[in-house]
């Protein structure tokens, strides 16, 4: 019977593939960010570090979001091995720079997977990531936003204290704003 199930079902292995590829992509911002928010704290960056804790908490939810989906569908969601996560970073300026780029990096891959979907006709998936696109230009924005601060005020002085004041007033990485798994 179990084995009847599982070979029955909508989600092809490519996609159940790409999409495990995509919960590890998740799971590595979230180490990175939770990195990130612990070196801000031992600098005294308190407002950046809070922001990055809720930040990692984000990227969680994204991971596990996907990891039921793929359940849901009749796949098997794979814990993702993470290694390699970056403890020391050069400056604040630096970390910003860092969490843009890979951003983009995260929107080209759910871009990928989305036009895998549309090609095979998964029409069920394509729908389930259209919050992922909404949400990457999300957080693109907001770490342009950021990055801007700093060349607007600037860092010498209490430049670089301002700056972190001012994303202190950002939230908390949108972790509050964490939208529900699949299960409705
Ligand atoms: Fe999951 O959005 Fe950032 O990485």
């Amino acid at each position: 019977m179990k084995d009847f199930i599982t070979k029955n079902r909508s989600l092809l292995e490519e996609t159940e593939k790409l999409l495990n590829d995509q919960i590890k992509l998740e799971a590595v911002s979230s180490a990175i960010y939770l990195s990130m928010a612990s070196w801000c704290e031992i600098k005294g960056y308190e407002n950046s570090s809070n922001f990055l804790y809720g930040h990692a908490e984000e990227e969680k939810m994204h991971m596990m979001k996907i990891f039921r989906y793929v359940n849901e569908a009749g796949g098997h969601a794979l814990q993702p091995e993470i290694s390699g996560v970056p403890h020391d970073f050069s400056s604040l300026k630096k970390i910003y720079e860092q969490i843009l780029d890979h951003e983009i990096e995260v929107t080209k891959s759910i871009h990928k997977l989305v036009d895998h979907c549309f090609t095979k006709k998964d029409f069920t998936t394509f729908n389930f990531l259209q919050w992922y696109v909404t949400e990457q230009r999300e957080e693109e924005t907001l770490a342009r936003r950021i990055l801007e601060l700093f060349d607007i005020i600037g860092v010498e002085g209490l430049g670089l204290w301002t700056i972190d004041q001012e994303i202190g007033k950002l939230g908390d990485g949108g972790a509050s704003n964490a939208a529900p798994t699949t299960a409705t």
